[in-house]
């Protein structure tokens, strides 16, 4: 596999784009650990909180909130088959949003839970990958640094019928917000009523193998250290 990489690195930037983004991602989560939320009948509120692997920090936070709620149905959120669906019934309006903050077995966010996670190094975006949408939807994503600044950004996106990456680059938070020591993280979705939105993982990739042609083999050397890290 190092040969591999060293190959590519060597004769050609396309064969080093496949092997780097199968490898060298820093998952915040891949939606293997299964968990279920539902508001039935009303409007109102649920939350729960699972731990498992694949997901930064050892734990999901889920809150699922149901604002409106026009026929009686229900909202739910099902995290099954490695993918997070976040589903409404007709006349529902309802927002769930993900905390990675550590084990705290709470909705309430644990500013520091992630202990200062270094993302800067991981890559340069949060990419969460959308698998399908049949409504507009909005993706809300604050994080925490350790001295307790916190940012948040906003991405909308319109129908979605087949995968597509909703990037957050890291260059459109402010300076004041430091990304090598992340405490926390919170990810919320939001849709017309009656959406049904499917996502499949939230990941900071490694930038893209054509920088790394660049950084050559010393380049890869060090990214090797710093994951072990
Ligand atoms: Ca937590
Ligand atoms: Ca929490």
């Amino acid at each position: 596999m190092i040969m591999t990489k060293v190959l590519s690195t060597l004769f050609g930037g396309a064969a080093l784009v496949a092997a780097s983004s199968a490898s060298a991602v820093l998952i915040v989560d891949d939606f293997t650990t299964e968990q279920f939320l539902e508001v039935s009948g009303s409007t109102g509120s649920v939350s729960s909180q699972v731990e498992g692997a694949g997901i930064l920090g050892g734990e999901r936070d889920v809150y699922l909130g149901v604002i409106d709620n026009e026929h009686g149905l229900s909202a739910d959120v099902n995290v099954v088959g490695g993918n997070y669906h976040h589903s409404t019934d007709t006349g529902v309006t309802a927002f769930s949003t993900i905390q990675w903050d550590g084990i705290d077995g709470s909705d309430s966010i644990d500013a520091m839970g992630l202990s200062g996670v270094d993302l800067l190094s991981a890559g340069s975006a949060f990419v969460i990958d959308v698998l399908s949408t049949d409504l507009g939807a909005t993706f809300e994503l604050t994080v925490w640094d350790m001295d307790g600044t916190f940012e948040t950004v906003f991405k909308s996106v319109g129908q979605v019928l087949s995968p597509q990456s909703v990037a957050f680059n890291f260059n459109s938070f402010s300076s004041a917000l430091d990304l090598s020591s992340v405490g926390a993280m919170e990810l919320t979705l939001s849709g017309a009523a009656a959406v049904d939105l499917s996502i499949r993982s939230v990941t900071v990739p490694e930038p893209a193998g054509i920088a790394l042609v660049g950084l050559g083999l010393l380049g890869l050397g060090l990214r090797r250290k710093s994951k072990k890290a």
